[in-house]
């Protein structure tokens, strides 16, 4: 069962179970788990699978990095799909499809997971995404969308704007790079999507299949200072 994964999703960097129950309103379409950045270890990825999964909210890991150990460890868990940072050319993105999926489509090994257990919620055909975030991505672009079993792509635009040497994501130089990666995933027919963590940015980028808003922390800050607003 492969998953529909659209929408608005919230980055999870440092909430434990209890704090993403809570998290998990109805508005958050999609969640994000990070293990590149944040407080989050492998070991934290089913806790908060068992949550998101009991909510009806489709989940998507990103990893550390390309490792293709990290990969298999973390699919065994179940998650919607994975998203691996830093993908520079067409040959990185097929290794990372091959480490995804089992054969014949890829070399994954199977073992007793969660996936392997049949439960509900927890899909067994999961989306496979790579970001695009340095110069050297954009450079690759075309061949990496055009990688046979990819998913999509989703922009890094805070690290591509540092690989750029452009001050910001909102710096023209840096949207036009977003937009060309957007626009040629789309036209390889992959789901789009990319980070904002500002809504300036979402307001000059076009629409995307997966908008991860902001992280956790941001959200969590951006609510105590609205609270202790009311109350000055
Ligand atoms: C980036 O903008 O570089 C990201 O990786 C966002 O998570
Ligand atoms: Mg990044």
């Amino acid at each position: 069962m492969s998953v529909q994964v659209r929408g608005r999703g919230l980055w999870v960097t440092c909430l434990g179970p209890f704090a993403l129950e809570a998290a998990l309103r109805p508005e958050v379409d999609w969640v994000g788990l990070d293990l590149q950045h944040g407080a989050l270890t492998v070991d934290d990825v089913a806790p908060l699978l068992r949550v998101s999964q009991a909510a009806g909210t489709p989940t998507l890991v990103r990893l550390p990095s390309d490792d293709r150990a990290v990969l298999g460890r973390v699919l065994d868990e179940g998650p919607h799909g994975v998203i691996v940072p830093a993908v520079e050319s067409g040959a990185q993105a097929s290794a990372v499809v091959a480490g995804a999926l089992p054969p014949p489509r890829g070399s994954r090994s199977t073992g007793l997971g969660r996936t392997a257990l049949g439960l509900p919620g927890v899909p067994t055909g999961p989306l496979v995404l790579v970001m695009v975030e340095t110069a050297a991505g954009l450079r690759a672009c075309e061949e990496i969308v055009a990688t046979e079993g990819l998913d999509g792509v989703f922009v890094g635009p805070y690290d591509l704007a540092l690989s750029l040497g452009a001050g910001g994501t909102t710096e023209p130089e840096v949207l036009a790079a977003v937009r060309e990666v957007l626009t040629a995933t789309r036209a390889a027919g992959g789901l789009t999507g990319y980070f904002a963590g500002d809504p300036g940015l979402v307001a000059l980028l076009p629409e995307v299949d997966l908008l991860a808003v902001d992280s956790d922390v941001a959200a969590l800050r951006a609510g105590v200072a609205a609270r202790w607003e009311v109350t000055r």
